[in-house]
């Protein structure tokens, strides 16, 4: 027989790992039509991006798992992801089961137009009012398209600021900046614990 110390039952050998705990999130995209919530989305959950404009009908759930702190313990994280058509004034109906139970949310605008940018600050009044104060953060998407830039990064920072909300500069052609962006946001949902 295996030799095990006396007075170490075992049950005190079960490795911590097995019982990590796992819990589950809701993060929301908004944003204008075309700003890059689908290709982001694409880029954070499969990895990859397409030139070919692929339109969202109504919404789409993903799901991808990451590790964060769940109020200071290590937890693995399932984030469903999700995505809608980013119509301006998107059906009332639709809005209440798209922000229903969300606990974070990714809203994003293109650098290069900058009315998706100012836009930004209506899309957070609607999640405030829907889902109240949960964490967000800005992301001015298409930093790769560099001589088409004309949202400045301290203007996002500015807005960040006055709407407490962190920013990215992020690419879904590139992937700058993409699973940073999720995993800042799955940590502060994990800061929160609820
Ligand atoms: P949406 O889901 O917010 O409506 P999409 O936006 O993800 O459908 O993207 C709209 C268009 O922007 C697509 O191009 C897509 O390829 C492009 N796009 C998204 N993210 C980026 C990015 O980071 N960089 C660049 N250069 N393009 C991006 P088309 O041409 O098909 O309309
Ligand atoms: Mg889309």
């Amino acid at each position: 027989p295996r030799c095990r110390p006396s007075g170490f039952p075992e049950v005190m050998s079960v490795p911590e790992a097995v019982a990590q705990k796992h819990v589950k999130a809701k993060v929301c995209l908004v944003g204008d039509v075309a700003v890059g919530k689908t290709s982001l989305i694409k880029r954070f959950v499969l990895e990859s991006f397409e030139d070919r404009y692929v339109a969202t009908v109504g919404t789409k759930v993903t799901k991808k798992t990451v590790q964060v702190d769940w109020k200071g313990v290590p937890a693995t994280l399932d984030i469903m992801v999700w995505d809608i058509m980013g119509e301006k004034g998107f059906r009332a109906l639709l809005r209440d089961a798209y922000f229903e139970g969300a606990h974070g949310v990714l809203a994003v605008c293109d650098l290069t137009r900058k009315d998706t940018f100012y836009d930004l600050n209506n899309w957070v009044q609607m999640v405030r009012k829907q889902v109240g104060d949960v964490p967000i953060v800005f992301l001015g998407n298409k930093a790769d398209l560099v001589e088409r830039v004309v949202v400045s990064p301290e203007e996002l920072a500015r807005m960040g600021a006055i709407l407490n909300a962190k920013y990215f500069l992020t690419s879904a052609k590139t992937g700058r900046n993409v699973n940073e962006a999720f995993q800042i946001l799955a940590d502060a949902i994990g800061h929160r614990g609820d």
